[in-house]
């Protein structure tokens, strides 16, 4: 099983750090030993007698430094001298952000040093420091600050700490928005009402308003996001000409997970974040090489729905793992579902799930724990014990469908699959499908519930492991 990350922090106040995080979210989250925080005073490390930490710096100037001499042991009684990330808060640092969040959060262990006075000895730096953050463009009095909140940003994205809500970076459509206004109870406060809008039950009429006003806010506020959403909403529009072939594409850009790194005129080269899932449209072989050389390192896995595709990614490293059709369901109402002992599952029934999806592969494992603790996993049960389960896929497809030999033939698949597709309709999405190639039976089962089919074959592809 997976263990806890851990943060350590070497600073010379250690009860700001623990005071600030081991309360609320984070301190939660600690209490749940899903994270760990350990603050490390570097006074308890210096080998002076009188506990002194600073001197003055060679070659003059204003103020004192820290010294290399107890940062450097400090650093040693954490580390023991494994080779564990270290991050330098300082204002020299490169801008940290949401990007640099999600990297950080896949190590299982960082160590955080915070700088006082006006900075450390660079000898030390240079011998721990393995990466240099700063928060922003102002001046602080000191590094804690900064640790606290890359941990904070760090922590929430960590399956687990934010509790049961979907992913933390996955908020329908107002990705690359700034979110819209909100109001509560009273109806008039002071003098002035919630906008009449929210108060009239139109489901539709609501998210209009609200996407409305994110798209002002963010025009006005923050032209340098609205510019990157436009030309977003500009290759969505693109892609829908031919929505059946491209639905995969679409739901991870509009979900906020699909990023694009080419577009232009029919190429299209998509990552899609929380499955390190590449995506890639192209005409021809030449086009094809050409965004094939821009996928990430860290890319995974890959969809495509043309042969020659398949084989310009073999070429590199690839090999393909399935060969399916993509189905999506087109209509907005939701679908009746007949067995009703149906809901979504906690981590009791991880075990179960993982007998019956890819056995003991610990890689799938940590997927299947990932899904169950984002809470797109979703069993149907029968006298009390788990009769299958269904799942929402990290890439946003409906998938990992299972029913017990002894429970099937009696429409409980169909209604895992109808229970996710509502579940997907709920959150103001597109429910779309993956069944292999030869599975006829999953397939009339989906047009069953009304979806349908693509027109194009498509391929998915895994990285190998030995490249
Ligand atoms: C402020 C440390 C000013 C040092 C070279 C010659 C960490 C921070 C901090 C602090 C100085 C971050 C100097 C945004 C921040 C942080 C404390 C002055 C003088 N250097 N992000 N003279 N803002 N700040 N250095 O302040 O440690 S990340």
């Amino acid at each position: 099983m997976t263990t806890e990350m851990k943060f350590h922090v070497l600073t010379l106040f250690p009860h700001m750090v623990t005071g600030g995080l081991l309360t609320g979210v984070t301190g939660r989250a600690a209490e749940k030993k899903i994270i760990s925080l350990n603050a490390v005073n570097i006074r308890d490390y210096t080998a002076d007698k009188h506990g002194k930490v600073d001197d003055y710096p060679y070659g003059g100037g204003a103020g004192m430094l820290m010294q290399a001499q107890p940062v450097f042991d400090a650093w040693k009684s954490v580390t023991g001298g494994r080779n564990i990330r270290t991050i330098y808060v300082t204002p020299q640092g490169v801008p940290f952000t949401q990007k640099t969040a999600r990297e950080l959060s896949r190590e299982r262990e960082l160590v955080f040093l915070c700088g006082h006075y006006e900075g450390i000895d660079e000898r030390v730096l240079e011998k721990v420091v393995t990466d240099s953050f700063s928060i922003g463009d102002y001046i602080l009095t000191g590094g804690e600050l900064p640790a606290m909140v890359m941990i904070d940003a760090i922590a929430r994205l960590i399956p687990g700490v934010l509790g049961n809500q979907a992913s933390p970076e996955e908020e329908s459509f107002h990705n690359d928005l700034l979110e819209y206004p909100q109001y509560s109870r009273p109806e008039v406060w002071e003098g002035v009402p919630v906008p009449g809008v929210l108060l009239s039950g139109d489901h539709r009429k609501v998210e209009e308003w609200r996407l409305e006003q994110s798209e002002a806010r963010t025009a006005a506020r923050r032209p340098d996001l609205y510019g990157k959403y436009r030309e977003k909403q500009q290759v969505i529009k693109m892609l829908s000409k031919e929505k059946r072939n491209n639905i995969h594409i679409m739901e991870s850009l509009s979900s906020g997970k699909g990023e694009i790194l080419y577009a232009k005129e029919d190429r299209l080269l998509v990552y899609d974040r929380a499955s390190r899932l590449c995506m890639i449209n192209a005409r021809d072989l030449v086009s094809g090489e050409k965004l094939a050389d821009m996928i990430p390192e860290e890319t995974g896995l890959a969809v495509v729905s043309e042969e020659f595709l398949t084989e310009i990614l073999q070429e590199r490293g690839y090999r393909i793992s399935s060969r399916c059709r993509q189905l999506l369901y087109t209509r907005k109402e939701t679908l009746p579902v007949k067995y009703k002992d149906i809901r979504s599952v906690s981590m009791e029934y991880f075990p179960y799930i993982c007998a019956h999806y890819h056995g003991e592969d610990a890689e799938w494992a940590e997927y299947v724990r990932e899904r169950i603790l984002a809470g797109d996993m979703y069993g149907a049960f029968a006298e009390g014990r788990p009769a299958g389960f269904i799942g929402i896929h990290s890439e946003g497809s409906l998938g990992m469908l299972f029913v017990e030999e002894a429970y099937r033939g009696r429409g409980i698949g169909a209604s895992l699959e109808a229970f996710g597709v509502n579940r997907i309709l709920e959150k103001g999405r597109t429910p779309f499908v993956y069944v292999e190639d030869r599975n006829e039976l999953s397939l009339r089962l989906q047009e069953k519930l009304g979806f349908i089919q693509a027109k194009k074959t498509f391929f998915w592809l895994e990285k190998s492991a030995c490249k």
